[in-house]
């Protein structure tokens, strides 16, 4: 069988599926085009894709899309061959020569297919001559009317040239999109292993904005974008009856943001036939200006919380928009540790050079980690990371006016990622971060602190080992291949 679309994306630690594409391809097959959704893109070899591309583009394909958000952790994650070197402007994740190589492949299968890129990685200046299209923004909606002008002629919306003759096409926040009522079905083309943990999308945008954060819907109000009780059920049932899943990852910024969905979430939880677990992104002031939460929160399911920390530093927390007392906040951490033991794995997140704070001060936070003094089960590290524009649709409030919060750049510094700004500031520079945090991590790897516990394996599959990576991309190819011979063997019959 061969497909109207056929949507690539990648990036993700194997044992996660990256959601955007996912949710492109159901609502394009709501509107009655046969969606294909090849998930880690960068594992396959350039042949195995062609094999690929050779069972699913025929003379009924529209478009092939490449879905980005996750790519710019594929070379970080160790597991890419070449990333694209104009990776600002690339449709695969591969070199070049290998990218053009495909897109001369599928045109040789059907010449009138055209090549889209979307994801949060997009922006309006891609040059790129594979790139016909670059949807920016939430394209639920839009990536439909593409589809349908591709098929039948309706009028492209939203739609212009950028200066390098590739269509942009932004929708933005999808405003006109009924997110509210909108719904998501996994298929079995979406090859679902047994069990899995999936991505479930609960709401839309954060009711905060911190100043580092260039996520676009920032600020909203507090009960804006959330999903339709009813739909969030009905997918949950319809997951469990078809492909057996109970664990998930919540798709949802800030998923405690208001108690009326901690409680409505948990009514859900408790009417479900099987035993909810999920992870989510927790803001821990939340949790503790509304302890009665907590233990809601731990009844629902949530099994594996992701705390965006970010600093220990009062002054820097306060100028970035996560002022909550850090003594309290350490206070917090330990207890959930003492209270829920094994059964709660909690991830705390924090950043190497914000504002008004030192190496020496970033150094506390890191050895109270090694320590345990902050009874973490893991935790993250990541450089202040400031975007261009020229290649960043989004910006934090840091990039946008840079020097405002004391960030220079550093023209000694050539070795940054050409996306992102090679700042200094009166403490440290960009490379300085960089070079620290990879410091900390290489000490963490020594010490084993970030090896995922039994219960976060179980609920998000993260941190695999490369052997457990290699597993799951072995079973999911081999389920990949089983799928195209089936649609083979069907087309001939
Ligand atoms: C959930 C999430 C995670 C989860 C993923 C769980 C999962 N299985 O999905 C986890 C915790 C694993 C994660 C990790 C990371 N994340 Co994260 N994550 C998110 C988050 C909150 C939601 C992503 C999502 O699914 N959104 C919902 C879908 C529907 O939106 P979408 O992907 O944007 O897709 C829409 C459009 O982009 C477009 N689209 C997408 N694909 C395509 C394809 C085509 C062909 C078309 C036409 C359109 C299209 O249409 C879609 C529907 O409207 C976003 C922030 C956000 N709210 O978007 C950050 C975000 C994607 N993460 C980000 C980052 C940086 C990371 C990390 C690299 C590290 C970090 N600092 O956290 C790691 C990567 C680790 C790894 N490689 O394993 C950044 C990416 C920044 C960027 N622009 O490059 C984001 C945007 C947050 C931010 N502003 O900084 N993340
Ligand atoms: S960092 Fe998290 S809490 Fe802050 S604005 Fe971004 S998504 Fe919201």
């Amino acid at each position: 069988m061969t497909y109207n679309v056929i949507i690539f994306t990648g990036g993700l630690l194997a044992t996660s599926k990256p959601f955007g594409a996912y949710k492109i391809a159901h609502e394009l097959r709501a509107a009655g085009f046969s969606t294909l959704v090849i998930n880690h893109v960068e594992h396959f070899s350039i042949q195995e894709l062609k094999d690929i591309l050779f069972k699913t583009v025929g003379s009924n394909t529209l478009f092939v899309g490449v879905s980005n958000t996750f790519f710019g952790s594929i070379g970080a994650l160790g597991s890419a061959k070449v990333v694209n070197e104009s990776d600002a402007h690339g449709l695969f994740p591969f070199a070049q020569q290998e990218e053009t190589e495909l897109c001369n492949y599928v045109k040789s299968l059907n010449p009138r297919v055209k090549f889209a890129l979307g994801g949060t990685r997009t922006h309006y200046n891609v040059s790129n001559p594979n790139i016909d299209y670059v949807f920016v923004g939430y394209s639920d909606q839009s990536v439909v009317n593409f589809a349908r002008h591709l098929s039948s002629g309706v009028d492209l919306q939203k739609a212009r040239k950028n200066l390098s003759g590739v269509v942009i096409i932004d929708d933005d926040l999808a405003k006109d999109f009924d997110f509210a009522n909108s719904s998501m079905k996994w298929t079995d083309d979406d090859i679902v292993l047994r069990g899995e943990t999936l991505p479930l999308e609960i709401s839309r945008g954060c009711i905060f904005s911190c100043k580092f954060c260039s996520y676009r819907l920032n600020g909203k109000q507090a009960l804006d974008y959330l999903k339709n009780y009813d739909n969030i059920r009905n997918e949950l049932i319809h997951n469990y009856e078809n492909y057996g899943v109970t664990c998930y990852r919540f798709v949802d910024d800030t998923f405690n943001d208001t108690e009326e969905k901690i409680d409505a979430m948990l009514a859900i939880a408790e009417s479900l036939p099987f035993e909810l677990k999920f992870w989510a992104y927790i803001r821990l002031d939340l949790l503790a200006t509304r302890p009665q939460t907590i233990d809601k929160l731990y009844r629902m399911g949530l099994r594996s919380i992701f705390f965006g920390i970010e600093t220990l530093n009062k002054k820097t927390g306060l100028l970035i928009g996560k002022g909550f007392d850090p003594d309290r906040s350490v206070a917090l951490i330990n207890s959930l540790k003492e209270t829920y033991k094994e059964n709660l794995h909690i991830h705390t997140s924090f950043i190497c050079g914000l504002p008004e704070e030192s190496l020496d001060s970033v150094n506390r936070t890191m050895e109270r980690l090694l320590s345990r003094e902050i009874n973490a089960d893991s935790y993250s590290f990541y450089p202040l990371g400031i975007a261009k524009s020229a290649t960043h649709t989004w910006q934090s409030a840091f990039g946008l006016n840079m020097q405002q919060y004391g960030y220079y750049e550093d023209p000694d510094d050539t070795a940054t990622d050409k996306r992102l700004i090679p700042w200094k500031n009166k403490y440290m520079t960009f490379q300085q971060a960089r070079n620290h945090v990879e410091e900390f991590l290489q000490l963490t790897n020594k010490s084993q602190r970030i090896k995922a516990s039994p219960i976060q394996k179980k609920i998000n599959g993260a941190l695999p080992t490369e052997a457990e990576s290699t597993r799951h991309i072995n079973r999911y190819k081999k389920q990949l291949h089983n799928l195209l011979e089936r649609n083979c063997v069907h087309s001939k019959i």
